[in-house]
């Protein structure tokens, strides 16, 4: 059985070689990334079952991205759409300490993802249904699929985790809000930073527990994590690590607090696996080419970094 179910848009992702403006920037490596499939491919490597559906162009980006998906042992459901092209996403560094991303999505293949496109059975036979706040801001047929996943899971009795993972590229703070904070409601698990919990809302730690969240994951970067439940809070520092690119530690941190969620661990276990994914990932430019398998996590674990002899 497929054990965690994951959908949103992945883009081809093109990133500078060099340190300096994209204006000057003569090199550019090709990779893709998604949040969702990040997280998939962050839970493969952990040895957890993952699907993740979404819409590619009929395009060469296209295949690279569903290829590469399933190179990595993550089920893919790319549905082709010849009517828009796959979304882009550039990736330069203007100074050694900054990274900044640049979007090309804007009626992409991927935002056009509707509800009829998840098939029968996909989401009432998962273990998870893992979705962010990213999909609904796409597009309105992106907004009603992941509303109507979040309800098939829902009715089915799936446990729902959802990163809000916000971004202010794809709407402004009070049209995001109100929509991600109607779907954190209906979520089991919550992820998310310090400031995308207030665009939820005054205090929404404690009024998403009151509306039956079960537990609200707080990242905090460097600093670590805290998981709140209704029986209080556990917190756990990050590692001290030199980051060379932080886009998609959020998801590799997910990815490891729900792998270790779904074999049970308490939530301090999870918490410290989160944070480990999350700083491995941070070590290796690329949005998911350095999520951990388990061999890397305890090595990371015991050596913190030491060369491995
Ligand atoms: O979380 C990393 C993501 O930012 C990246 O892989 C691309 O999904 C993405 C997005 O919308 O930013």
């Amino acid at each position: 059985m497929t054990r965690v179910v994951t959908l949103g848009e992945t883009m081809a992702l093109a990133r500078t070689t060099e340190i300096g403006s994209l204006r000057h920037a003569s090199g550019l490596v090709l990779g893709i990334g998604g949040a969702e499939s990040n997280v998939a491919v962050g839970l493969r490597r952990l040895g957890v079952d993952a699907s993740w559906l979404g819409r590619v162009g009929d395009d060469p980006l296209g295949e690279r991205i569903a290829r590469e998906l399933r190179g990595e042992g993550v089920d893919v459901h790319a549905l082709i759409d010849a009517g828009a092209p796959t979304g882009l996403m550039i990736k330069e560094r203007p100074s050694a300490a900054s990274t900044a991303v640049h979007y090309y999505r804007r009626g992409s293949a991927g935002s056009r993802v509707s509800a009829a496109d998840v098939p029968d059975g996909w989401v009432e036979e998962a273990a998870l249904l893992h979705v962010t706040g990213i999909t609904p801001l796409l597009s309105d047929t992106a907004r009603a699929t992941v509303l109507a996943v979040v309800e098939r899971a829902r009715d089915a009795g799936v446990p729902v985790s959802f990163d809000i993972n916000y971004r202010s590229a794809l709407a402004a703070p009070e049209i995001a809000g109100p929509l991600l904070r109607e779907i954190a409601e209906h979520a089991t698990l919550v992820f998310g930073g310090v400031e995308e919990l207030e665009l939820l809302g005054p205090d929404a730690t404690a009024s998403l527990l009151a509306e039956g969240v079960a537990q609200v994951v707080v990242k905090r970067g460097p600093e670590g994590a805290a998981v709140f439940t209704p029986d209080g809070v556990t917190e756990a520092p990050g590692f001290l690590i030199e980051p060379l690119d932080t886009v998609g530690a959020g998801d590799a941190f997910v990815a490891g607090y729900l792998s270790a969620w779904l074999e049970e661990r308490s939530g301090a276990d999870a918490l410290v696996r989160g944070n480990a994914c999350g700083a491995m990932a941070c070590l290796v430019p690329g949005d998911w080419e350095a999520a951990p398998t388990r061999r890397d996590l305890e090595r990371f674990l015991v050596g913190g970094g030491d060369p491995v002899r």
